[in-house]
């Protein structure tokens, strides 16, 4: 079964027309949340950015926050799923193809169960990542379903044998092309501002009230990629890498090539919320 706006049907019912503006412009927007134990991990922060997003382009969700949430825990007992993801999605709907808004958008909205298993071992021993130009677009606090600035930066990622692929805007270190990047220095957490260059992760959240409670001073301020090559530490975090230490870039070792200790506390930390 999968979601479609507020009810749940099967996956061969479910229709999306060919003039569906998700489908033709990426005119839409989503979210990716975390299931563990059958619970849904900071489910209320990511009901609010995507209302945020929806809200950004000027879409109105076809149904409640309310009405979302109890059919994702619909999904998840009718899956029994215990631990994966729901991915969701709404887009403007459908209307003969033209740029401007159609006049009465009915958008839709589709979820679905997913079951990637947690990147243990990624985890543990840490990841390559590579430095690549970010190509995005000027709006990427919009969670939107145009993904191909990122679909380019990953792949050339894999192509490299790389998990990650780190962007930069003239030099200036923004976020990974589907994560938000940590750096350690000195000790303290490195991290680029909110705004509209980076999305608001919310495993980024996460781990800037793990470093609060810990005591750990956190810089919310840009960096570039000469204070990058220099870091003590680095990592990388999302709803499905949670924290994900980067030990290589562009093939050579970040210090030791070892996960760091400042990220490693922070994992165990993060472990313990789950
Ligand atoms: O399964 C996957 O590959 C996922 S699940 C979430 C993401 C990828 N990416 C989220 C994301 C992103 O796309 C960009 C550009 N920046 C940051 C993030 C991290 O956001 P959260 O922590 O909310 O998942």
């Amino acid at each position: 079964m999968i979601l479609y706006n507020n009810r749940l049907i099967d996956r061969e019912e479910a229709r999306v027309d060919i003039e569906d503006r998700g489908y033709q412009f990426g005119d839409g927007v989503y979210e990716v949340v975390s299931v563990y134990g059958g619970k849904i991990f900071r489910l209320q922060e990511h009901l609010d950015r995507f209302e945020y997003s929806a809200n950004q382009i000027g879409i109105t969700l076809p149904v409640s926050l309310e009405n979302l949430s109890e059919n994702l825990h619909k999904l998840i007992a009718h899956h029994e799923l215990s631990d994966g993801q729901i991915y969701y999605q709404v887009t403007r709907g459908y209307a003969p193809r033209n740029h401007p808004f159609p006049e009465n958008p009915q958008p839709v909205l589709t979820g679905y169960v997913t079951r990637k298993p947690r990147p243990v071992e990624a985890m543990k021993n840490g990841v390559a990542a590579i430095i690549t130009d970010d190509i995005r677009w000027l709006r990427c606090d919009i969670k939107s379903l145009n993904l191909l600035g990122s679909v380019l930066a990953k792949q050339k990622a894999a192509e490299a044998g790389a998990y990650e692929a780190i962007q930069h805007r003239d030099g200036v270190v923004t976020e990974g092309s589907a994560s938000n990047l940590f750096m350690v220095k000195d000790g303290k957490l490195h991290t680029h501002p909110l705004g509209n260059l980076i999305l608001g992760g919310i495993t980024r959240i996460v781990v800037l009230e793990i470093a609060k409670k810990l005591g750990i001073d956190v810089v919310e301020s840009s960096f570039t990629l000469s204070e990058l090559a220099e870091a003590e530490e680095l990592f990388l975090t999302s709803t499905t890498s949670e924290i994900m230490p980067i030990v290589t870039l562009d093939g050579k070792p970040v210090r030791s090539g070892a996960p760091g200790s400042v990220t490693k506390l922070l994992q165990e930390e993060f472990e313990g919320l789950l």
